[in-house]
């Protein structure tokens, strides 16, 4: 039967490095009494349970059944709840070989330590409140990081500094119900909305989630990359540049026309920013079925691109197909290719004068695409280039900052994305109740202003907790949880 994150937990273990033949690997195990449960497997019992927590003990790795000695091994010992996983722990490093790795993990298993699921040391630590949820995804997605931009946000996220804000702005926002229920009782009839509901704390944090919600685009820029698109005109050396760029010949490259027939692409980093290249099938005349299937993918890529390269050929000029990505995309960048044949035109304004076969233009595409990438980065952050003017009293600049301080956290997953927008939807909803309400008190029941709409209000402040509650992970389902740990990698 198939276990779940959920079972009380056992005593687990997996390889935490790589499969293969390295230096060194780590075999973690944790769980209650793991060090005793590991003591049999190694040739120094005593030493070992004697051990205080996050210290190291060298001894021999055993087979349990014939006293075999396979490796020789360094431990690291860490004790409840002051380990990573908040339970007993144990980490194995041992040579590098396959063949140790097998025999360590089989012994393990024999020794009563089961298979550890993907992420399941991680689950330990959110179940044993090491990490919330937001923190745990951080440490797959320092795993994971695509770029150095990905990993320098997913280590701020792992700090909690994020959790720590969301969780603030959770239990404040439910205080402000709190307040307002026992204001509510003493409420004059002259007395103002503000006195019951102060609406600009609640405003604040409406305007700090929705900052946090919109760094979703910068997090998935540095996570997925830039999708970088090459089109043109058959036969003008798409695939020549995306072999240059990638650094390898990935693409077919000849002198037929239309010789890509659909789309590849590669992922390759430009100033610690991931991008993802595309080579498309080129447009022409009178084209096959399959070649005009292909010529369709490439319309509708160039127009979902971030970045679009159109490619002409200064030995032909511009073609139909040029023409028509650049009605479509007037921001491209345009390079005008085989610069190095005799035959080639001069390039006109605008166009980077490049050879794909020679490389020459390189350097000036590479920073071109590099500031638009910065460009890019700038417009999902939703800042302006200026450094923001601390004194600034105009709107612009207060939004700016604002902006900047929410970015000093970016949400990565599509996850914490509809959590947020579902946050500021609820508190959009709770503001324009308050607003619709404008005043009136239910204690007078001579009045005939409107009472104050605490249960409609209450309805929306929860939800906009709970889904702050979700994100951080304090009221996630089992099945939520399930689905997120099992995109995690083994031995995580
Ligand atoms: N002289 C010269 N020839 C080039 C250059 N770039 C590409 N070519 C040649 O142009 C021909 C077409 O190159 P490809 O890279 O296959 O062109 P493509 O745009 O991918 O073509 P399709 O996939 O058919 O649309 C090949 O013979 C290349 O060697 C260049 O910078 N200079
Ligand atoms: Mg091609």
């Amino acid at each position: 039967m198939s276990r779940s994150y959920l079972d009380p937990p056992l005593l687990i273990a997996a390889l935490a490095t790589v499969p293969g033949t390295s230096a060194l690997a780590v075999i973690r195990a944790s769980g209650p009494a793991c060090i005793e449960g590991f003591a049999p497997c190694f040739s120094r019992p005593d030493a070992l349970l004697a051990a205080p927590g996050h210290s190291l003990v060298h001894g021999s790795f055993l087979d349990v059944a014939t006293g075999e000695k396979i490796d020789d091994v360094l431990v690291a010992v860490f004790r409840a709840p002051a380990s990573p996983t908040g339970e007993d722990q144990v980490e194995i490093s041992c040579h590098g070989s396959p063949v140790i790795i097998r025999r360590v993990l089989a012994v393990l298993e024999a020794a009563g330590f089961s298979t550890a699921l993907p992420g399941e040391f991680t689950f330990r630590a959110f179940a044993n409140g090491k990490q919330d949820l937001v923190g745990a995804e951080a440490i797959d997605e320092l795993v994971s990081a695509p770029g150095d931009a990905a990993r320098a946000e997913a280590i701020k996220r792992l700090g909690g500094g994020l959790s720590r804000r969301l969780e603030k702005a959770r239990s404040t926002m439910l205080g402000l119900l709190a307040e307002a229920e026992v204001r509510l009782d003493y409420a004059e009839e002259d007395g103002s909305p503000a006195d019951i509901f102060p609406i600009e704390p609640l405003q604040a944090f409406r305007d700090e989630l929705a900052s946090l919600a919109a760094t979703w685009s910068i997090g998935r820029l540095h996570r997925e990359g830039a999708r970088v698109v090459i089109a043109g005109s058959t036969n003008v050396g798409k695939s020549s540049l995306f072999n240059l760029l990638v650094r390898e010949e990935r693409a077919i490259v000849s002198p037929e026309p239309g010789t890509t027939r659909d789309w590849i692409e590669s992922d390759f980093e430009l100033a610690g920013l991931p991008l993802r290249l595309i080579d498309t099938a080129g447009i022409r005349e009178g084209p096959g079925h399959i070649e005009a299937l292909g010529m369709e993918r490439s319309r509708t890529l160039a127009e979902g691109a971030d970045i679009l390269l159109c490619l002409a050929d200064a030995t032909s000029g511009l073609g139909s197909g040029d023409e028509e990505f650049l009605r479509m995309r007037p921001d491209a960048i345009r390079l005008w290719n085989k610069v190095d044949s005799a035959a080639a035109l001069p390039a006109p304004p605008g166009w980077i004068a490049f050879s794909a076969l020679e490389g020459r233009g390189l350097p000036d595409l590479l920073s071109t695409l590099e500031g638009k990438l910065r460009e890019l980065e700038s417009r999902a952050r939703g800042w302006t280039e200026a450094a923001p003017d601390p004194h600034a009293t105009d709107e612009k600049g207060r939004a700016d900052e604002k902006g900047r301080a929410a970015a000093d956290f970016v949400v990565a997953r599509p996850r914490q994305k509809s959590l947020l927008d579902r946050a500021v939807a609820s508190l959009d909803e709770a503001l324009a109740i308050l607003e619709a309400w404008g005043g009136g008190f239910p204690s007078d029941s001579r009045s005939t202003a409107p009472a104050f709409p605490l249960d409609a209000l209450a309805l929306e402040l929860r939800d906009a907790a709970d889904a702050l509650g979700e994100l951080t992970g304090e009221i996630a389902s089992p099945e939520v949880l399930e689905a997120i740990f099992s995109g995690f990698c083994l031995g995580k």
